[in-house]
């Protein structure tokens, strides 16, 4: 595989400072390097760069950086789109506003190629709000809304192909405000908060989504937010929540996307380095890639664990 590095340093989604720092963060952590020991290739795209900046508003007063938001979303989806047809992209964060650029052009390319995209959500938050609803005004917490096309959105470039809420997976999820909670019920989107993983543990529920999408012979986009992880592994994020997936949670979890062969592309979202403890979260963030692409401590058969 080819893997291709496109850095976003994006921290106007949300209003920490820090998150800009994200991609050379992932460099000095070695995502080229971890991703080369597994055999595959990566080549790095450089940073993407904000276009000229357009007048827009939006009826929701909260609502700031609208329009830096829109030019990173439209380059985004441009590059993303280049990106797909070349290899596998993973783009690096920057704050999750970036995903509303990232999975458009992901989308635009699953459409030509004339296959179901599924989403696979792994993340503390659900990010269903839409401009209207978020009272925080950060738009990070808006792209699931984009991609399942909820209205609201009309600053932005039409979603190409929004994807059916039935192909979106929440994984981890535990902060959902109101308005999102309100949505979602009435979505057919898979939730995986982490009651439904306490109860079930974190592998049957995987399972069966990505059986979903074996069956359908779709795409997979996995969107990555620091914050899925438990904040003791994974300080370096703005939005911490207790509770998270822990370090052998978290790489089970790559392991198993590694064994499905259907994830065809990333984003590394939330890194904040300025607040890490000597890299401790970049570098866990890059050995999670290193699991997602084939890194075994032993290697045994695909499914041997059945
Ligand atoms: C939060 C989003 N629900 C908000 N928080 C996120 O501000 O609307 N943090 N996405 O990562
Ligand atoms: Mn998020
Ligand atoms: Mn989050
Ligand atoms: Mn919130």
């Amino acid at each position: 595989k080819t893997c291709i590095l496109i850095g976003a340093p994006i921290d106007t989604g949300q209003k920490r400072e820090g998150c800009l720092m994200g991609p050379a963060a992932f460099r000095v952590a070695g995502l080229g390097r971890a991703i080369a020991e597994t055999g595959n290739r990566a080549e790095d795209w450089g940073d993407v760069a904000l276009p000229r900046l357009r007048d827009l508003t939006c009826a929701n007063a909260a609502v700031h950086s609208l329009a830096e938001t829109v030019g990173w979303t439209e380059v985004l989806a441009e590059t993303g789109k280049r990106a797909m047809a070349e290899g596998f992209p993973i783009f690096m964060g920057g704050d999750h506003s970036l995903s509303l650029g990232s999975v458009a052009g992901v989308a635009a390319h699953a459409r030509d190629a004339g296959r179901p995209l599924f989403v696979l959500w792994l993340d503390a938050h659900s990010d269903y709000h839409t401009p209207l609803t978020t009272s925080s005004g950060n738009l990070h917490g808006t792209p699931v809304a984009y991609i399942a096309g909820r209205p609201g959105f009309d600053a932005f470039p039409p979603f190409p192909a929004p994807v059916p809420a039935e192909r979106i997976c929440l994984y981890g999820i535990r902060s959902v405000d109101g308005p999102e909670h309100e949505g979602l019920l009435e979505s057919d989107a898979t939730i995986c908060d982490m009651r439904v993983l306490d109860e079930r543990g974190i592998v049957a529920p995987l399972r069966e989504f990505l059986d979903k999408v074996r069956a359908e012979n779709g795409m997979l986009h996995v969107s990555l937010d620091v914050d899925f992880l438990d904040p003791g592994i994974a300080p370096a994020v703005g939005t911490t929540v207790p509770g998270g997936i822990t370090f052998r949670e978290a790489h089970l979890v790559m392991e198993l996307l590694h064994e499905s062969g259907l994830v065809t592309s990333l984003d590394l979202v939330e890194l904040n380095p300025f607040l890490d403890e000597r890299g401790r979260t970049a570098r866990l963030m890059v050995d999670l890639v290193g699991s997602l692409m084939g890194r075994k401590v032993f290697d045994r058969p695909t499914r041997s664990f059945g």
